[in-house]
């Protein structure tokens, strides 16, 4: 079976759970404490159609000071999850930015994201509502959007999985030279499930 190596960087705001998202996905562990992350990577192997990947995850810094790695990381980073929290607009406005940043460094309109609305189990504190955050998601190219729980654990592996097969589908070595296997060609950067969803009602978001 071959086997790959892909980098993953997990962006966006301090506080918005990068950490909790990354630590649930690796360790399935949930940590309830606030400790600013400087930079932390972390390698997992994952099988993803039927293939077995590497990811080595890049776990940034929300907070300003420490960001003067960012230019590096978008350079080496092959796929990007930019996260957000339910519960602050602001969390939300501040990854255009990134993603312009991302865009420019790469050279690339294309580069795989996804965005994640994280602490969808705060719905009582919800600021960003769902169709709103879909938007920004489809403006920026129809972007996959997910809601998630770090501290419930969903949706959390999809994120991750949904990244990583972005990532494959832009590396023609990924797959056999006929494509990809049935289902998974031509979905390009939205499952099939979520589009089915999103004829139905204007949000896409899956819980
Ligand atoms: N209720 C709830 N709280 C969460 C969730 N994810 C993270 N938190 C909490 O939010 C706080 C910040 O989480 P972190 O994962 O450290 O945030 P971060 O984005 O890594 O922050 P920086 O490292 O400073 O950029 C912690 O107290 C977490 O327990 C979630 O899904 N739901
Ligand atoms: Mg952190």
């Amino acid at each position: 079976m071959s086997q790959r190596e892909y980098h993953i960087v997990v962006l966006g705001s301090g506080g918005v759970g990068k950490s909790c998202l990354t630590a649930q996905f690796v360790q399935n562990v949930w940590i309830e404490s606030y400790d600013p992350t400087i930079e932390d990577s972390y390698r997992k192997h994952i099988d993803v159609d039927g293939r077995h990947v590497i990811l080595e995850i890049l776990d940034t810094a929300g907070t300003e000071q420490f960001t003067a790695m960012r230019e590096l990381y978008m350079k080496t980073g092959q796929g990007f999850l930019l996260v957000f929290s339910i519960t602050s607009m602001t969390s939300l406005y501040e990854l255009a930015e990134l993603r312009e940043q991302i865009r420019r460094i790469k050279e690339d309109d294309n580069v795989p994201l996804v965005l994640v609305g994280n602490k969808s189990d705060l719905e009582e504190d919800r600021a960003v509502p769902r169709p709103r955050a879909f938007k920004i998601s489809q403006d920026w190219g129809n972007v996959p959007y997910y809601e998630t729980s770090a501290r419930r654990r969903a949706n959390v592996d999809e994120v991750f999985t949904d990244l990583c097969r972005q990532i494959m589908l832009k590396d023609q070595r990924a797959y056999p030279p006929n494509g990809p296997p049935r289902g998974i060609r031509g979905e390009g950067r939205v499952p099939r499930r979520e589009r089915r969803r999103r004829h139905r009602r204007p949000v896409c978001t899956i819980l």
